[in-house]
């Protein structure tokens, strides 16, 4: 049985875009894609000072694997490009979150579902709305539209459509 998962997509270090268009190949071989936002460019949230801006995006992505094979695979596409962790929500070359596997919640040290700051963050939300504005939390109830106007835009400026 095939479910949909929406993916974050976050770069701030080397070259971006590359690394952005290289993890969305990646991801297209882990089911099929059937939707990808537009291309943002945010400030960084959290984090050392001095960071470069982030360009973040979203994708949807209809696959069969479960959410921990999903993570997995996630983890080994930051991995080939060239991700170190070192502190968190530290500059890095490519962050993919799992923010939603269909409308399934779960609370494990791995895997959080749907992904805990997703609601609260407008670089997330803004992507997301592309894809699906009228997605709900699963715990809340609140849209992702909803959550956006209540943020508001501050620091997420729309670069391109189609990238
Ligand atoms: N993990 C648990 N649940 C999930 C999930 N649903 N999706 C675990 C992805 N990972 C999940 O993540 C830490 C651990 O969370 C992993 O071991 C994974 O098993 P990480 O990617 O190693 O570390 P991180 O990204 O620094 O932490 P985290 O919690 O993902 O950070 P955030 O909250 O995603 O923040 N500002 C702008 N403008 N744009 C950004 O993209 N990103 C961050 C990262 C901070 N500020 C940003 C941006
Ligand atoms: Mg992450």
């Amino acid at each position: 049985m095939s479910e949909a998962a929406f993916i974050a997509l976050g770069a701030n270090l080397g070259e971006p875009l590359a690394t952005l268009h290289r993890a969305r190949e990646h991801l297209a071989s882990l089911g099929t894609l059937t939707g990808t936002s537009a291309l943002y460019r945010t400030v960084p949230v959290g984090g050392p000072p001095g960071q470069p801006d982030y360009l973040n995006a979203a994708v949807r992505l209809q696959t069969e694997l479960s959410p921990q094979e999903l993570l997995a695979a996630l983890h080994r596409i930051e991995a080939q490009a060239g991700r170190v962790r070192r502190e968190r929500w530290a500059a890095r070359t490519l962050d993919l979150d799992l923010i939603l596997y269909g409308a399934q919640v779960c609370d494990t040290p791995g895997l959080t579902l749907p992904h805990p700051r997703a609601w609260e963050r407008a670089f997330v939300l803004a992507p997301l709305a592309d894809l699906s504005p009228a997605l709900v939390h699963p715990l809340t109830g609140e849209t992702v539209a909803g959550a956006l106007a209540r943020l508001g835009l501050a620091g997420v400026t729309r670069e391109v459509a189609e990238w």
